[in-house]
C-alpha cells in the first residue's frame, strides 16, 4: 500500500523475533558509531581479559559509562574505575543514549537509563559461546545491542544452554533489544568468518547497553 510505503521510509521496521526480542534493521548511522569507538579506545583500550577460571576471553572488549564489565581471576563484576587506565571509563555518548533508548522506547521499555555499554571486538575465528548476562541488578531493565562491521550469526537458546537455537545473522548497523522473559536467555555468536567490510575491514563490533547498578 502506497500510505504504508511512505510511512516505511520515515519509521524504521521492527521486527519482534520472539517474545521479549525486537530486531531493527539498518537502524544506526554505523559511520558516527564507528568514529565515536575509535575515539574511546584510545582512552580504555581494547583488552582480552580472563575468565575466573583463568582462560583468555577471545573477543576483545571495554566499556563506557558509569560502570564497565568486567573479568579476571576474581570473577566477573563491574568496576567503576577501568583497571587497566586507572581512570573513569570514558563516558557513554549522548547520541548513543538517545539511539539506545528511543528503540527500546518502541519495543515497550520506558526509561531505559543505561549506566553501562560493553563494546566487543569479533577478530576472523572468534566467538562467543553460550551464556547469560547476569551480572547486572536489575534484570526488568532489557539489553540494547548495536552491530558494526563483518556480519556474525548470533544465536539464541532459551532457559538452557543447549538445544536448537534460534540463529539471527546480525548485519552492520543492526539493532537488537532483549526484554522481559528473553533477558536470562542464553545466547552465543558463531565463529566469525573471514570477511571485509568497508567500514571495519575483517572485524565486527557490538556494543550491548544495560542497566548494570
Ligand atoms: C540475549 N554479546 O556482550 S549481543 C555480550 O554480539 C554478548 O557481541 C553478543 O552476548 C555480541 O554479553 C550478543 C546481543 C545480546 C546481548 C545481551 C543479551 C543478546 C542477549 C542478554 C540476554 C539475552
Ligand atoms: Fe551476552
Amino acid at each position: 500500500m502506497m500510505q504504508n510505503d511512505l510511512f516505511s521510509s520515515i519509521t524504521p521496521v521492527m521486527e519482534k523475533l520472539a517474545e521479549g526480542v525486537f530486531l531493527f534493521r539498518d537502524y544506526v548511522d554505523t559511520e558516527y558509531f564507528y568514529t565515536q569507538i575509535q575515539d574511546i579506545f584510545k582512552q580504555a583500550p581494547l583488552r582480552h581479559m580472563i575468565t575466573p577460571g583463568g582462560k583468555r576471553i577471545n573477543v576483545s572488549g571495554t566499556s563506557i559509562g558509569k560502570a564497565g564489565w568486567y573479568s579476571d581471576r576474581k570473577g566477573y563484576r563491574y568496576e567503576m574505575i577501568d583497571p587497566v587506565s586507572q581512570k573513569a571509563w570514558p563516558a557513554i555518548p549522548q547520541r548513543f543514549m538517545e539511539i539506545a533508548n528511543k528503540a527500546a522506547a518502541r519495543a515497550g521499555f520506558e526509561k531505559f537509563l543505561p549506566d553501562s555499554c560493553f563494546i566487543n571486538c569479533y577478530e576472523p575465528g572468534t566467538r562467543l559461546t553460550s551464556h547469560q548476562d547476569q551480572d547486572e541488578k536489575d534484570f526488568s531493565q532489557p539489553i540494547v545491542s548495536v552491530s558494526l562491521g563483518v556480519t556474525a550469526i548470533f544465536q539464541l537458546y532459551g532457559d538452557q544452554r543447549g538445544g536448537t537455537p534460534m540463529n539471527i545473522p546480525l548485519h552492520n548497523g543492526d539493532l537488537l533489544i532483549f526484554g522481559g522473559i528473553a533477558r536470562r536467555y542464553f545466547h552465543s555468536v558463531k565463529k566469525l568468518e573471514k570477511e571485509n567490510h568497508p567500514l571495519t575491514g575483517d572485524r565486527r563490533f557490538n556494543l550491548t547497553f544495560r542497566k548494570a547498578l
